[in-house]
């Protein structure tokens, strides 16, 4: 019997459920291809605004015990020169997903349309940066203002859009809700944690900006119940993002909704061989209880 590892999300077609989660090697076209080189199914870039930004001064991460605190505080190079990046990108031949931020709807629709001209074969609208003013969580926790900046993006830039979403909300199905109903193709739960770590020799916050970002195992749970509440409310796929690290991780994550998983700070720690070992891992899941395909799991969870 064979099994399918390939699947369909937003018309995206991905060799293997496994994506790169933006933030992580997505900053220059042959990052990307050292990823896409490595077998992940298809690659978010780093967040990219319309205009260049140098990101905060170091230390910009700090490890602590289960995962990372970043703020690296958006450093891109600007849409326009990001084009190129997307070009090279392009030429690994799996989905290429933009992720694009701004300072208002009009800014993430212009930079989605560049994006989208440049290659883009989808975009993922941050909307969920717990550390940088205006342009993440307080858009995030926003469920109109969302809608406003996915109406605009789809209009302006005709490829599937995905919305990446804080868990620092209420409920955060309400967000997910108004995001689809506005026309996003897909939800992506979740984005970093909002956490900080202070050094007690120096008595210092380690981070220059104090605030970070937590990911990695340690946010896990917490993202796994982001997509079971959201698989439950809306009609679109959910991307599952926060600490996948191993095989039974990602499974976790498709049983809970999830049609695909991307992965970040597992490269940190493991390398890029993550995707690889993750498919394998889910291949022999599959076999082992006779499914035929990585559908059939997504939301098995839920018919308990
Ligand atoms: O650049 C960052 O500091 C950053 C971003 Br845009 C984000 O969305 N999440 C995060 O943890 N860091």
């Amino acid at each position: 019997m064979s099994i399918r590892l390939s699947t369909e999300v937003t018309g995206l077609k991905l060799a293997n459920p496994t994506m790169l989660a933006a933030g992580i090697l997505g900053l220059t076209g042959s990052s990307l291809r050292n990823v896409i080189d490595a077998s992940a199914g298809a690659v978010v870039t780093k967040s990219v605004g319309l205009k260049q930004r140098e990101g905060y001064p170091n230390p910009t991460v700090v490890q602590v015990k289960c995962g990372l605190i970043n703020a690296m505080g958006l450093p891109n190079p600007g849409i326009h020169y990001f084009r190129e990046e997307i070009r090279e990108a392009k030429e690994g031949g799996i989905p290429i997903i933009v992720s694009v931020y701004g300072f208002s709807p009009e800014e993430f629709a212009e930079v989605a349309r560049i994006a989208a001209e440049a290659g883009a074969d989808a975009l993922e609208l941050n909307v969920s940066c717990p550390h940088v003013e205006k342009a993440g969580v307080e858009i995030g926790q926003d469920p109109q203002l969302v809608a406003e900046i996915v109406e605009v993006v789809k209009k302006r830039a005709h490829k599937p859009v995905f919305v990446k979403l804080t868990s620092h909300v209420a409920d955060i199905t309400e967000v997910a809700k108004a995001a689809v109903e506005a026309g996003a193709d897909a939800i992506t739960a979740i984005n970093t944690v909002k956490a900080m770590a202070i050094n007690i020799e120096t008595t210092w916050p380690i981070l220059a900006n104090k605030i970070g970002g937590l990911s990695g195992p340690a946010i896990k749970p917490i993202a796994l119940r982001c997509v079971y509440e959201i698989f439950q409310e809306v009609d679109v796929p959910v991307i599952g993002c926060g600490g996948i690290t191993t095989w039974r991780d990602a499974v976790e994550f498709m049983l809970a909704g999830a049609s695909a998983v991307q992965i970040g700070t597992a490269i940190a720690f493991k390398g890029t061989g993550v995707f690889k070992s993750i498919t394998r891992g889910i291949y022999t899941y599959l076999r082992k209880r006779d499914f035929r395909s990585v559908r059939e799991i997504v939301g098995l969870s839920h018919c308990h």
